[in-house]
């Protein structure tokens, strides 16, 4: 297996376009509003997708941890957790690029009642598909380019706003009224200005969220095509060796 093919002309069938290894594995960027149902798309694709390694990765783990000044701000909720400012993004995308070439990695927990990291890192291994979601999945320059799907969840504001409040309100706990201001004042303005700006940057558009199989089925479909491509690079590339052992 020491002997190397040369090649005279064309690129590799195991890379792709951009002179990468396609053996990595297969990112979806999945991004949408608050409430729009990104998880439950996310959930969707995995159970259809059927695949042994997939790994669903979110936005929510990697926001930065407060300085004092903004923790004050965050309990008086006049802090902006729905702006890009918010997010570690380096870390994001150091952390994705590892998980991306099978390496594993540690990501952050955090603990949204006191707007810290906790101290212990989770610890995730590498996977065939990669589902990477959150609000502002789509932010990001660099985060953009270790993309390979990217899939906007666009749901109707008033069905996001009720879902919003009834998740902040039954499973979160929150003050009714709080909620309602953050809304008005973080929520609505930060996907207008940040958010929705971000759809013409997908592949796919899922009107409605987690309800659309159609949609889903479509998405498996590319992801199952995808994944059997990367495998014929690595059934070529073991031909290759093969055939280099037995005429060298
Ligand atoms: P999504 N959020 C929480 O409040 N608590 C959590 O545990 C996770 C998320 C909020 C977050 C943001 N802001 O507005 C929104 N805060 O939910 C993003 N605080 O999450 O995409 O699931 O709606
Ligand atoms: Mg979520």
């Amino acid at each position: 297996t020491s002997k190397r093919t040369i090649y005279t002309a064309g690129r590799p069938p195991w890379y792709n376009e951009h002179g990468a290894q396609s053996k990595e594995a297969f990112v979806i960027g999945l991004c949408g509003g608050s409430a729009s149902g990104k998880t439950t798309v996310a959930r969707k694709i995995i159970e259809a997708l059927d695949v042994p390694w997939v790994v669903l990765l979110s936005v929510d783990s990697f926001y930065k941890v407060l300085t004092e000044e903004q923790q004050v701000r965050a309990a008086n909720n006049e802090y902006n957790f729905d702006h890009p400012d918010a997010f570690d993004f380096d870390l994001i995308v150091s952390t994705l690029r590892k998980l991306k070439q099978g390496k594993s990695i540690k990501i952050p927990v955090y603990d949204f009642a006191s707007c810290c990291r906790k101290k212990e890192w989770k610890t995730l291994y590498g996977a065939s598909v990669i589902i990477f979601e959150g609000i502002m999945a789509f932010a990001d320059k660099e985060l953009l380019k270790l993309l390979d799907m990217k899939i906007f969840v666009d749901t109707d504001s008033d069905i996001r706003l009720v879902r919003r409040l009834r998740r902040d309100v039954l499973e979160r706990g929150r003050d009714i009224e709080v909620a309602i201001k953050q809304y008005n004042k973080f929520v609505k303005p930060s996907f207008e200005q940040y958010i929705e700006p971000t759809m013409r940057l997908a592949d796919i558009v899922v009107p409605r969220g987690g309800g659309n199989m159609v949609a889903i089925d479509l998405i498996v479909q590319h992801v199952h095509s995808q994944l059997e491509e990367r495998e014929l690079g690595v059934r070529y590339e073991q031909t290759m060796m093969m055939f280099n052992n037995t005429v060298f």
